[in-house]
């Protein structure tokens, strides 16, 4: 057999490879841990070539590690509860589960033929009783940590499907799906309190090494932190029983400009100011319908109403400013109200002007005036003298301050805020605070294909947790999605269960868990996916932590966060160790495949797209609609989505080319963390070229003679290829570890050594293809007499002494610049090199017939000479 043949190999080498039990993690004391996970992924229906880079990134490291000694864990398993299976439901009739767990197989059978060494022994779905029995059990024992409570929560209500949606469901004001007017609505929800750990959280981010710098950035700018000063404003009349309003700052060194307080339609002032007035109610339910999200809030035109209140200014004798309510004020942030600066922040300044409330300056550039007049006739106009721009200078940029009540008179933003925290609390009119954006985590959705919070509502004794032995809580399966809303709701017999406290008649929360909640722990979970509980504290303390996680910058904020707070939560009941407060030691985020987009138009005008199968290069390189010759727009390199029909189906290439193909074209070209364009001719290349691999080493024959001086050559190279391509994958640059295959490839071809030599040689390129076409490495192996299975052989060790290059390459400068290079022996002694760097061609024609004035030679580095 001289040609490559992925359809008869590949499978020949996984059903090996499951044989042997080589990729079985096994907890061996013994020897150093590996554990590489790659973000498990929701089972669709269908793996895309996004998956399939994502998971060969894995499996080469996986792979490298094993030769390496390592006992690897590199586990897979199915995020697998969520919204998409229920609509399915709705949309064809059939049962979420049913349509999961046929998802599930389905992408099995698409993933096994890539070849994953991946312990397919551990594998779960998140929807299996097993692992949410585990997930109810962790409810539970946070719930009685004091890690999880209850409280109302106003959330987006679609009217017309009955339920609760994310933000991103609501789509200018209206439910995603049924196009309804979205409500808001207040439900008891249950929460994690996550934000307790903001700043744990925050300051851990520094010990993140080997995370990318952009995600602990996105990371610490979700968690928020603001420092600033808490402080109040009193009434000049008491207001439905209040008779203050606390406001949160990060800018108090602007107190002397404020002119109007805000509360949030949801402020209890404008809560109990509602009862009397009908215009404010009206204004209230109107911002109400909004959405919640802090993006719509932000974007949302900024309206106001003034509730014809006052409060007085705690510094300025006799000054009163009006008590708005806005639409933009948040109730949870801070205290749920402001003070309005207007003339250093944009939104209070665009507030003021479309109110007409006044706008008072409180410092100026440096360079002007600290008085209206005189910095106008010197050539500042600012927001009180009718700038349309509040000034918002840097914080770290000196100012001039108007009367700044801590007398400061030049000062930068940075150092007022400080003096105006230390003046409030040595006066005692405000305390200096830090202020947190990351919120609770609200873990309720009324939906049903979710993990049961294991929860009883007893009206005697209240929400109680499920008895642990009676876990799981398991998911009726008899339920219907004819009708909208949670069809737990309006199960005949799941809810009605006995108190388990009292033995009473009681209901069942009928809510289930957020999918996120899923996802926050499997990782563990892997470590004993079999445990009684949901881990085992052995197990967890030898494969914990996960030393390196790979998967989409997609996730870097929520499901990251959420997962370091499940690992502090387990720690915390007890069910990881200390150790893993930070449960993910390395993150590497990859870049996409994109695909180029083929584009025509229809007689109207509008695009049409073409899928590759559809089209056909010209030899001129002109791309044309196979079925009509239209000549197609192409598109270069775009992110693949269905609508645009550039997508490249695994399975098809896995038919055409093999596996091998597809993992090696995958890992070429482009550095991981960037995109990889996918290319018909990339795919066709990269297929030639493992051919041609696999020819050389079906044709080598040991016995042939070559010129065994020419041997040494070929050591030498091989010896580089192992540490060049080694190095690679430790830097994550699997990219550079191909092109140094390829290079490698071009020189044992040319290399006249022996066939014995060759076949040295030959192998140990057998061993460094292994973890990213490890089929075709493996055949070779066998063809050239290896012993056992490559994926069980070590990985190769270069001999230090070839790598020590004989040979060095000097610079030869003349008058200062470089006129040309020797290469010389590397004790070449001096008189040597002096000759060799006169004899440059370069050299001669710059000295144009010249005598050198000085000839000098730094020993190693560099020749020089000037005439
Ligand atoms: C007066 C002021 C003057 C402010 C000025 C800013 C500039 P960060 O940095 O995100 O923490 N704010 C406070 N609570 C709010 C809420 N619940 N909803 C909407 N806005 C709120 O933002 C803190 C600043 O945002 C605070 O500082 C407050 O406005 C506003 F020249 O107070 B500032
Ligand atoms: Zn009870």
């Amino acid at each position: 057999m001289s040609r490559l043949t992925p359809s008869e190999i590949e499978p020949k080498w996984q059903a090996a490879w499951e044989r042997a039990g080589c990729f079985t993690a096994r907890h061996d004391p013994d020897r150093p841990k590996y554990y590489v996970l790659e973000m498990f992924p929701y089972p669709s229906g269908r793996i895309h070539i996004g998956h399939v880079r994502n998971y060969t990134m894995g499996d080469v490291i996986a792979r490298y590690k094993r030769a390496r000694g390592y006992a690897v864990l590199h586990p897979m398993g199915w995020d697998a509860f969520g919204m998409p299976a229920e609509n399915a439901a709705m949309a064809s009739g059939g049962h979420p589960k049913d349509w999961t767990y046929g998802n599930i197989a389905d992408m099995r059978d698409q993933m096994k033929p890539m070849g994953f060494s991946i312990d397919w022994s551990r594998e779960f779905a998140t929807c299996d009783p097993e692992y949410y029995a585990q997930q109810q059990r962790l409810f539970i024992d946070m719930l009685e940590a004091g890690l999880i409570y209850r409280k109302a929560a106003v959330v987006n209500w679609d009217p017309v499907d009955m339920t609760v949606l994310a933000n991103e469901q609501v789509i200018d004001g209206k439910g995603w799906r049924s196009g309804a007017p979205v409500e808001r609505r207040e439900l008891v929800q249950w929460f994690f309190r996550i934000s307790d750990f903001s700043e744990e959280l925050l300051e851990a981010l520094d010990t993140l090494e080997k995370w990318p710098d952009k995600v602990r950035l996105m990371q610490a700018n979700w968690i928020g932190r603001s420092r600033g000063l808490r402080l109040a404003f009193d009434l000049t009349a008491p207001a439905a029983g209040h008779e203050r309003i606390e406001v949160f700052t990060t800018r108090p060194d602007t107190l002397m400009g404020a002119s109007f307080v805000a509360v949030s339609p949801d402020h209890p002032l404008a809560r109990a100011l509602e009862e009397g007035d009908a215009d404010l109610a009206a204004f209230s339910a109107e911002c109400r319908r909004m959405g919640t999200s802090e993006e719509e809030l932000e974007t949302a035109e900024k309206k106001g109403y003034d509730t014809g209140r006052t409060v007085r200014h705690p510094l300025i004798e006799g000054r009163e400013l009006p008590v708005w309510v806005a639409n933009f004020i948040l109730m949870d942030y801070g205290t749920g109200a402001i003070f309005g600066c207007p003339a250093h922040d944009q939104r209070d300044l665009d507030f003021a002007r479309k109110y007409g409330l006044p706008v008072i300056d409180t410092f100026r550039p440096v360079p002007f005036s600290s008085d209206v007049e005189s910095a106008e006739q010197e050539g500042f106009v600012s927001p009180e003298a009718g700038a349309d721009a509040a000034f918002v200078p840097q914080k770290t940029e000196k100012v001039r301050w108007i009367d700044h009540f801590a007398g400061l008179t030049e000062a930068t933003g940075e150092e007022a805020i400080d003096a105006s925290i230390a003046h409030a609390e040595a006066n005692g009119w405000g305390e200096g605070v830090v202020q947190f954006r990351l919120r609770d985590w609200g873990i309720s959705r009324q939906r049903y294909w979710g993990c049961p919070i294991p929860v009883v509502h007893c009206e005697a004794c209240g929400a109680v947790p499920e008895n642990r032995e009676n876990l799981p809580v398991r998911l009726p399966d008899d339920v219907s999605f004819d009708q909208p809303g949670n069809p737990l709701d309006r199960h005949p017999t799941w809810r009605d269960v006995p108190c388990p406290e009292c033995g009473r008649p009681a209901k069942r929360e009928t809510d289930t868990m957020d999918t996120f909640v899923d996802s926050s722990w499997y990782f563990a979970r892997f470590t004993a996916p079999r445990a009684e509980t949901p881990t085992d504290p052995e197990e967890a303390a030898y494969w914990m932590n996960v030393d390196q996680y790979i998967g989409g910058v997609e996730h870097a904020i929520l499901h990251l966060l959420y997962s370091r707070f499940f690992a502090r939560a387990m720690h915390i009941t007890g069910h990881l160790p200390e150790k893993c407060r930070e449960p993910f030691e390395a993150l590497f985020t990859q870049g996409m495949v994109t695909h180029a987009i083929y584009q025509t138009t229809d007689d109207r005008g509008r695009p049409v797209y073409h899928t590759p199968d559809e089209v056909d290069v010209r030899e001129t390189g002109e791309i044309v609609v196979r079925a009509t010759g239209e000549t197609v727009e192409v598109i270069p390199s775009q992110k693949m989505s269905k609508s645009k029909r550039n997508t490249v189906d695994p399975a098809a290439i896995v038919a055409q080319y093999g596996a091998d193909t597809a993992r090696w074209f995958v890992m070429s070209d482009s550095p991981p963390e960037r995109d990889v364009e996918w290319t018909a001719a990339g795919a066709e290349a990269a297929f030639r070229h493992l051919s041609r691999v696999y020819r050389m080493a079906a044709e080598n024959d040991p016995s042939e003679p070559g010129a065994e001086a020419e041997d040494e050559p070929l050591r030498r190279a091989t010896a580089r290829a192992i540490a060049d391509v080694t190095e690679g994958i430790e830097q994550f640059g699997f990219n550079t570890s191909v092109a140094r295959l390829y290079a490698f490839t071009n020189t044992i071809a040319r290399s006249a050594a022996s066939g014995a030599a060759r076949r040295e040689a030959l192998k140990v390129m057998a061993q460094l293809m292994q973890p990213m076409t490890p089929h075709l490495a493996e055949e070779m192996w066998e063809m050239l007499g290896g012993e056992g299975l490559l994926a069980e052989q070590p990985w190769p060790e270069a001999d230090p002494a070839l790598l020590v290059e004989d040979t060095i390459t000097l610079p030869v400068q003349v008058n200062g610049k470089k006129r040309g290079e020797i290469t010389v022996p590397k004790d070449a002694a001096k008189d040597v090199i002096e000759a060799l760097a006169m004899d440059e061609p370069a050299v001669q024609r710059a000295l144009d017939g010249g005598r050198p004035k000085k000839l000098i030679v730094v020993p190693g580095r560099i020749v020089n000479i000037v005439v």
